[in-house]
């Protein structure tokens, strides 16, 4: 019999990808949102997969409609990818951001134990609960310190899926998973800012693109690679816990370079911290500015992450690379910006 999945926050870049990935595999999925009539759903239209998932509606701040979701899909795994996921407005909703993505995790926990314990559950962590980390690279096994409202919630949420693991013997699994992009990306988040924004300045859409710290560095893997980490945490015989990253830190002015080569505009950087534009050789026009805006309140430390328990237990490569992710990412919002595609 085909295998079942009920995950949270399908309509998310994760979640739409984890579906394809389910789909592909012969799973039946079920995906939750707030609301039906307002489902964000582009991202499966653009996999085109939404004919293929069944959205339910689910309030993760209420754990009665938990646990009915969990008894009227009765799902073999549920994937909890559902939360306010920028880090930049966590500082300005911090009990929502505890709210939703901390303590939902414990409703979802509880839910399965009063439903059905034999239920395999995948928790999304992230490299944000290392914060000012403690030593670089990070493993599993190095001290959290998160520093963002966001980070605090999540960190909740792991130590809470690490409990009902040790206390209830619950498969319960916690991926820590380090930035991960693609075309279905979110506009706020800076990757797919610049794509876009990039994308938009070459067809004369737009004059100047703002960013915020040019010189911060993340750890960028490409998310349709991620999943297939999720998905394989759960077919593991031993529940544990993994970093998935590409231990390869590169900074925001590195995108920004990779997606102007890719719409060939070549860039030319002049100044140094705030004071930093980047020119377009051809045109010499201003194109990219530094905006305080956009800056963090506290920006954290190095974080790049070391996957190797990954790769030696659960058999998970990381396929595409840095430079072919940015490139696809804006080659794909080029086309968008062209085809005035309304659904990005
Ligand atoms: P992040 O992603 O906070 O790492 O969290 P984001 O893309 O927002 O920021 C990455 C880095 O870019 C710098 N930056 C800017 N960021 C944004 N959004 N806009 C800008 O204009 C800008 N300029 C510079 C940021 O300061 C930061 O250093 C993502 C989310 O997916 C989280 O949910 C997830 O947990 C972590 O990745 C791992």
């Amino acid at each position: 019999m085909s295998k079942c999945a009920l995950i949270t926050g399908i309509t998310g870049q994760d979640g739409a990808y984890l579906s394809q990935l389910l789909i592909s595999k012969g799973y039946r999925v079920y995906g939750t949102v707030r609301h039906l009539a307002t489902a964000n759903i582009w991202r499966l239209r653009e996999l085109e997969i939404l004919d293929k998932t069944n959205l339910i509606e689910i309030d993760l701040l209420n754990y009665d409609s938990i646990y009915d979701a969990i008894k009227t899909t009765n799902p073999d795994e549920i994937y909890n990818l559902a939360s306010p996921s920028f880090v930049g407005t966590s500082f300005e909703h911090p009990i929502y951001a505890g709210n939703a993505g901390g303590l939902a995790v414990t409703r979802l926990l509880a839910a399965i134990l009063a439903a059905d314990p034999d239920i395999r559950f995948y928790q999304a962590s992230t490299s944000e609960m290392f914060g000012k980390a403690q030593t670089t690279p990070q493993t599993e096994t190095t001290p959290f310190y998160p520093r963002n409202p966001y980070g605090v919630a999540k960190l909740y949420g792991h130590w809470m899926t690490v409990n009902y693991r040790d206390s209830h013997n619950l498969f319960a699994c916690s991926g820590i998973l380090f930035n991960h992009e693609s075309p279905l990306r979110g506009r706020d988040f800076v990757t797919r800012k610049i794509s876009l924004g990039l994308s938009c300045i070459k067809e004369g859409q737009q004059d100047i693109l703002r960013l915020g710290n040019l010189e911060a560095q993340r750890d960028w893997g490409f998310a349709g690679d991620y999943v297939e980490g999720m998905w394989r945490m759960l077919q593991h015989e031993i529940p544990s816990d993994y970093i998935l990253a590409t231990g390869k830190p590169r900074s925001v002015r590195d995108v920004v370079d990779l997606a102007a080569g890719a719409l060939g505009m070549d860039l030319l950087w002049e100044g140094t911290g705030a004071e930093m534009v980047g020119i377009e050789r051809s045109s010499g026009r201003k194109i990219v500015v530094v905006d305080p805006a956009f800056f963090r309140p506290i920006e954290k430390e190095l974080l790049t992450g070391v996957a190797e328990k990954a790769h030696s237990v659960l058999g998970w490569r990381q396929r595409m690379g840095f430079e072919d992710l940015i490139a696809q990412m804006t080659e794909r919002d080029h086309d968008r910006v062209i085809k005035k595609d309304l659904f990005y």
